[in-house]
C-alpha cells in the first residue's frame, strides 16, 4: 500500500515557495527534514518537487534504467546560457551523447597525469602569492582557490591562461558567471512573471551571457588560427574541434564546443574551489586532523615539491578529501525522474515522471544507519583502511551517479590533493577570527561566507 508523501502546507500561487531560503537553499533542505523526514514534497514554481535525504532512498534511484537525470529549476536557468552542453542536457539530447563519448576520455587517469604540470604551474602562483604577502596579509581562501581552480582548468583543458592571480579582484569572465548563476537561481526561485518585469537584472544578465559566450568563442578562433602541432600536447580544446564519434560519424558543432568550454569553466572550478576551502575550513578547526596531515606531508615530500609518484602515498590526506567531500558536497543536489509511474521507497511512495526527485546529498551523507550516530562529525579514520571501499554502494555520493556522474572526478581529487599537499607543507595557517563559525552561501555550489586566514611560511623548498 503507498503511503502520502508528506508536504508542508502550500500558500495561494507561491505553493511552497516560501520555505525555501534564497541565500542558502540547501539549509531549508535541512530543517524541512528535521521536520518531515527521509521524503517531503514541495510543490515549487511549475515544478512538483520530491526531495529524499536518506540513503536507501538514494540507493534505489541510482539506476540508470528507472530514473534519468532532471534538468531541475536551477539548471534550467544555466542552459539559458550553456544549452545543451554536457551538464545542462537532458540524456537524450543528441549533443550529450557526441560530446559525452568524446570528452570523456579527455579526464581519464592517464589524461590527467598528463595535466600534472600545468597544475603545479597554477599552485606555485598561489603559494609565491601568499610566501609574498606574508603572514599580516588577510586571505579569503575562497577567493585565490577559485583563481587557482580556475586558471588550472583552463591551463590544463584548453592551453589558455587566465591569470587570475594577477588581477585584483575577479577575472571579467568569473564576474559575468558568479552574476549569472546568482541571477539563475534567484530565477528559480521566483515567478516568471517577476523575471518579465525586472528590466534591469535582465539586462545585466544578457550582457554577462555575451561576455562569456565571446571569451569562449576568442578561445576557439584562437586556437584554430592557430592550431597545436601534429605531435604538439593534446588538450581538450583540441579533441573538441578534432575528434569524430564513431557512433554517429559526426564531429562536435562549433556551438556545442563554445557551450562545452564555457560549461568546463565554470563546473570545473567552483566545486573544486568550495572542496579546496572546506578542507582548509575543517582542518583548521580540527588541530588533530591537521597535526595528522602535516605529519603525512612532511614525511612524504620533506623539503621537494610534490611529485606524481607522491599522491599515493598520501592516504591520510585523501581521506581528509573525502571526509569533506561527504560532509560539505559542494553539489549540495542531484536530481531524477522516474521514467514511467513507479514506487520508491520498497512500494511505499508513488512518483511519476512529472516528478523531480531531488536528493538532499549533504543529509544523506550522514544518515545514520550508514555513518552511525557521529555522522555529523568531521572524522577522516572512517575513510582510512579499507572502511571507505566497504562503505554500502552510493553512500558517499558528491559527485553523482552513473552515465550523468562528474566527468571531472579525477582531475578534481588530483588537483586538490596537490594543492593541499604543498599548501600544508609551504604554510601554518591561522583563522584570521579564532572565534569564526562556518556559514554557508549557496551559488550554485555551496561555500563557507565570511571565512578569512592568515599564512605563515613555514619551509622553504631545497
Ligand atoms: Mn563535476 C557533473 C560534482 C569537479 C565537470 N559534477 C557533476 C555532478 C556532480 C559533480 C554531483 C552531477 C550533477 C548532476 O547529477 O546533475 N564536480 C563535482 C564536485 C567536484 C567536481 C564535487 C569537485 C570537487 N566537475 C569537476 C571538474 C570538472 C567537472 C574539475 C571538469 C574538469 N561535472 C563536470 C561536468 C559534469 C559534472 C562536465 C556533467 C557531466 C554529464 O552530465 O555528462
Amino acid at each position: 500500500m503507498t503511503h502520502q508523501i508528506p508536504q508542508p502546507r502550500k500558500i495561494p500561487f507561491l505553493g511552497n515557495l516560501t520555505s525555501i531560503d534564497r541565500e542558502a537553499p540547501t539549509n531549508s533542505f535541512m530543517l524541512l527534514y528535521q521536520q518531515y523526514g527521509e521524503i517531503f514534497r514541495l510543490d515549487l514554481i511549475g515544478a512538483k518537487v520530491v526531495v529524499i535525504s536518506s540513503h536507501s532512498l538514494l540507493n534505489e534511484i541510482c539506476d540508470d534504467k528507472r530514473f534519468s537525470k532532471a534538468i531541475a529549476a536551477h539548471i534550467k536557468e544555466i542552459a539559458v546560457l550553456v544549452h545543451d552542453g554536457l551538464f545542462t542536457a537532458h540524456t537524450l539530447d543528441k549533443n550529450w551523447g557526441i560530446a559525452h563519448r568524446l570528452l570523456m576520455p579527455v579526464f581519464g587517469a592517464a589524461a590527467v597525469r598528463d595535466m600534472f604540470p600545468a597544475m603545479e604551474d597554477v599552485i606555485s602562483q598561489l603559494v609565491d602569492k601568499w610566501e609574498r604577502f606574508g603572514p599580516e596579509y588577510v586571505i579569503e581562501p575562497a577567493k585565490d582557490y577559485t583563481r587557482l581552480t580556475l586558471d588550472a582548468i583552463s591551463l590544463a583543458s584548453m592551453s589558455s591562461r587566465m591569470n587570475s592571480f594577477y588581477f585584483e579582484d575577479v577575472v571579467p569572465f568569473v564576474a559575468a558567471m558568479n552574476r549569472c548563476l546568482a541571477e539563475s537561481q534567484l530565477r528559480a526561485n521566483r515567478p516568471r512573471l517577476a523575471t518579465a518585469v525586472m528590466a534591469s537584472a535582465r539586462a545585466q544578465f544578457d550582457a554577462d551571457l555575451k561576455l562569456m559566450t565571446d571569451f569562449a568563442k576568442s578561445i576557439v578562433q584562437k586556437r584554430k588560427a592557430n592550431p597545436t602541432e601534429p605531435d604538439g600536447h593534446k588538450d581538450l580544446l583540441d579533441r573538441m574541434l578534432t575528434a569524430v564519434d564513431t557512433k554517429t560519424g559526426e564531429k562536435m558543432t562549433d556551438d556545442s564546443i563554445v557551450d562545452n568550454l564555457i560549461t568546463f569553466l565554470i563546473a570545473g572550478h567552483e566545486t573544486t574551489s568550495a572542496m579546496l576551502t572546506f578542507v582548509t575550513y575543517e582542518l583548521l578547526k580540527h588541530p588533530e586532523a591537521l597535526f595528522k596531515l602535516r605529519a603525512e606531508v612532511d614525511e612524504v615530500l620533506g623539503d621537494r615539491p610534490v611529485s606524481l609518484e607522491d599522491l599515493p602515498k598520501m592516504p591520510y590526506t585523501v581521506a581528509v578529501m573525502k571526509e569533506t567531500l561527504r560532509l560539505r558536497p559542494p553539489a549540495s543536489t542531484r536530481s531524477v525522474c522516474p521514467k514511467e509511474a513507479t514506487t520508491i521507497g520498497n512500494g511505499k511512495y508513488s512518483v511519476t515522471p512529472e516528478d523531480i526527485i531531488t536528493v538532499n546529498v549533504t543529509q544523506v551523507h550522514r544518515d545514520p544507519k550508514v555513518w552511525g550516530d557521529d555522522g555529523d562529525l568531521f572524522r577522516p579514520e572512517r575513510m582510512l583502511d579499507g572502511k571507505f571501499e566497504a562503505l554500502p554502494p552510493n553512500a558517499w555520493h558528491p559527485f553523482g551517479f552513473g552515465l550523468r556522474a562528474c566527468i571531472g572526478r579525477g582531475f578534481a581529487m588530483q588537483e586538490a590533493q596537490m594543492a593541499i599537499a604543498t599548501i600544508f607543507q609551504r604554510f601554518d595557517l591561522v583563522l584570521d577570527d579564532p572565534g569564526y563559525t562556518l556559514r554557508l552561501k549557496q551559488n550554485l555550489t555551496i561555500k563557507p561566507s565570511g571565512f578569512y586566514i592568515r599564512a605563515y611560511p613555514r619551509k622553504r623548498l631545497a
